[in-house]
């Protein structure tokens, strides 16, 4: 046996386990953590290929920021940029290149690494992800308030620049150590109270624009104030991924649920983790295949019904306030 070389081996894992320490402490005290050149160039042409194939498809997708079904053409400023936010572009089936680039990033083990640096947890499944090319001015929020797990505090939220951000095209801005409000007002409001909130509780704390370099990955708290602002200059993007991910072990749910007892708790986490899938990543996704096909059947019919079934809902949308 090599006895210097075990010595090495002992210094390192403790070395680490004190590195990891302090990384969780530094998480859990700013409610925030970067990790520099995380996603390698490859990748991010591979997906910014892949958007730029779909946007010519004139297909249909799904978009968060107006929360309605639509053809991908028809929004597209006049410097070809996406005016809405694309949600679950992993999950289309008739966009299986954007969908692989986009796990190849959002599910992979460059993220899973960074996740377990700041949690206590060991996996992780992918709840919700979001692709914008533009910057759609998120309003500021918690995301608790929309999605956290149960108990609540354990859901991250995860967002990649795709591009060096400037500020021309926008930016994504967080407020440190709001997550340590004690302020809980929020908890079983309406949205427009759940804004004012927001608006109100943003101002006791420092807002930080965060100018990411292409690569770079934020991991927040769910309980983190953070949104982004319009775009500046005409024809400047701000493109991005976000994704929301949560312990495999801990049910998803909004922040100020009730708690539930073990029994019924252990049932619907029986339930949710049925729908997960790996689709041979190391951090799970949230829907079975035949989900994935019944999301994007739904979508068809609501986009063919259309009316009042799909009309455009931007709750979160700066230009509205
Ligand atoms: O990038 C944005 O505009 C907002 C994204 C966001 O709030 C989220 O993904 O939780
Ligand atoms: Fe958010």
């Amino acid at each position: 046996m090599n006895l210097d070389k075990n010595i090495f081996r002992v210094l390192i894992s403790k070395k680490n386990f004190i590195l990891r320490k302090s990384l969780k402490d530094i998480y859990h005290n700013q409610g925030y953590m970067i990790f520099k050149s995380l996603i390698s160039e490859q990748k991010i042409k591979k997906i910014l290929e892949e958007l730029s194939t779909f946007k010519k498809s004139n297909k249909l997708y799904y978009s968060q920021s107006e929360h309605n079904w639509r053809r991908i053409k028809g929004d597209l400023d006049e410097y070809g940029l996406l005016e809405c936010s694309f949600e679950n572009f992993t999950d289309l089936p008739w966009a299986i290149n954007l969908s692989k680039s986009g796990r190849d990033i959002l599910q992979s083990h460059e993220i899973l690494n960074a996740l377990r640096s700041i949690s206590k947890h060991k996996d992780f499944c992918m709840w919700q992800n979001m692709f914008f090319d533009k910057s759609t001015g998120t309003i500021d929020h918690i995301d608790t308030w929309y999605l956290d797990t149960n108990p609540m505090g354990e859901l991250f939220g995860a967002w990649v620049a795709l591009e060096d951000i400037k500020g021309d095209g926008g930016t994504f801005h967080i407020y440190p150590k709001s997550h340590l409000s004690k302020n809980k007002e929020w908890i079983n409001t309406s949205h427009n109270n759940f804004r004012d909130w927001s608006e109100t509780e943003s101002k006791k704390y420092e807002k930080k624009p965060l100018n990411l370099k292409r690569g770079d990955l934020l991991i927040w708290h769910p309980s983190l104030i953070h949104g982004s602002s319009l775009q500046i200059s005409k024809g400047f993007s701000r493109k991005s991924l976000t994704a929301h991910y949560h312990p495999i072990n801990l049910l998803r749910s909004k922040g100020g649920a009730k708690i539930l007892n073990k029994e019924d708790y252990k049932v619907k986490l029986l339930r949710q983790k049925k729908l997960m899938r790996s689709y041979g990543y190391e951090i799970y996704a949230r829907a079975s295949k035949r989900e994935i096909f019944k999301f994007a059947g739904i979508g068809i019919l609501k986009y063919l019904l259309g009316g009042i079934i799909n009309q455009p809902k931007n709750l979160m949308n700066r230009k509205n306030y």
